[in-house]
């Protein structure tokens, strides 16, 4: 039987690919654990720096694995504490390049929006139907959804269980780029080789900022902001990235 999750390393690049084809790469208990655990070894990996996160063409993943849940009552749901796993998804601090083609419903549309920035292929579909089978998003759906692109699309979404385009998708701010299905993964691992190249802490940084905006009040964010911007002139690549800019050469970043 093949792995539920296929990994490997490109340059400083870690990738992981759902594998669950038959099942339109359904988030099973042991996938969302394998995956979580492939996250984290890259996320402490000091050869790598940013992370890719793609499905197949067909899917990226048409959410948890209803199976896994059909019979569950409140208590064993409960009991199997899944929130923990994808908290732990929340705090990887390298970034993530979601590559999504086909569906990514309900837990798949959740994974996607974990990551940092989501590349969609033309055929992508975006969709938190769980209302359809008696239940409601369950992980950060109907919070990271309604920050994503707002009250009105995002009651749409969730009450009708309607799926949006790539190009919805991408009007209404959930993704920042809709490529075609040909070449979305190459698009999406080339984004990720991009990042890899930037200076890692200040990407690290950079992605922390931006997560707090959502958490934080203005003000607040401001503060935070500021603090990690300081943080970065203790960094050999601050040093590195700016006399490079006046001598008119590449940087050579080091991650120190
Ligand atoms: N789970 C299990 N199997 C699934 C599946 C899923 N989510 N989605 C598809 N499959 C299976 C189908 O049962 C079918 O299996 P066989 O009949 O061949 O054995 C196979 O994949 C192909 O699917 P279809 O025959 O249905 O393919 P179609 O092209 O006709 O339709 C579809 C594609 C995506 C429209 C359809 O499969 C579909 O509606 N799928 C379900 C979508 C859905 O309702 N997703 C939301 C699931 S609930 C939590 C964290 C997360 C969650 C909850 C809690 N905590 C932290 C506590 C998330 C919940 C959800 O995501």
């Amino acid at each position: 039987m093949s792995d539920v999750i296929l990994s490997e390393v490109d340059g400083h690049v870690g990738i992981v690919r759902l594998n669950r084809p038959d099942v339109l790469n359904a988030l099973s208990l042991e996938l969302m654990k394998k995956l979580v655990a492939q996250l984290e070894a890259y996320d402490d990996d000091p050869n790598i720096y940013a992370i890719l996160l793609s499905g197949s063409e067909k899917v990226f993943a048409a959410g948890a694995d209803i199976t896994d849940m059909a019979d569950a009552s409140t208590f064993e749901m409960y009991n199997r504490n899944q929130f923990a796993r994808w908290e732990r998804i929340k705090k990887i601090s390298k970034p993530i390049v979601a590559a999504v083609s086909g569906y990514a419903l309900g837990g798949g549309c959740e994974l996607a929006m974990h990551c940092d920035i989501i590349i969609a292929s033309e055929t992508a579909k975006f969709g938190q139907p769980e209302i359809n089978i008696g239940v409601m998003p369950g992980a950060g759906g109907t919070q990271r959804l309604t920050r994503a692109v707002g009250k009105a699309v995002a009651m749409d979404v969730v009450l009708t269980g309607r799926f949006l385009s790539a190009r919805e998708a991408l009007s209404a701010g959930l993704v920042s780029r809709v490529v075609p299905k040909e070449n979305f993964y190459d698009e999406a691992l080339r984004i990720a080789q991009e990042l890899a190249k930037k200076p890692p802490l200040a990407l690290r940084l950079a992605k922390e900022s931006v997560l707090k905006a959502h958490e934080m009040s203005l003000s607040d964010g401001l503060e935070y902001e500021r603090k990690l911007f300081y943080m970065l002139f203790a960094t050999e690549d601050q040093k590195e990235g700016m006399k490079a800019f006046i001598e008119k050469r590449r940087p050579e970043f080091k991650g120190k």
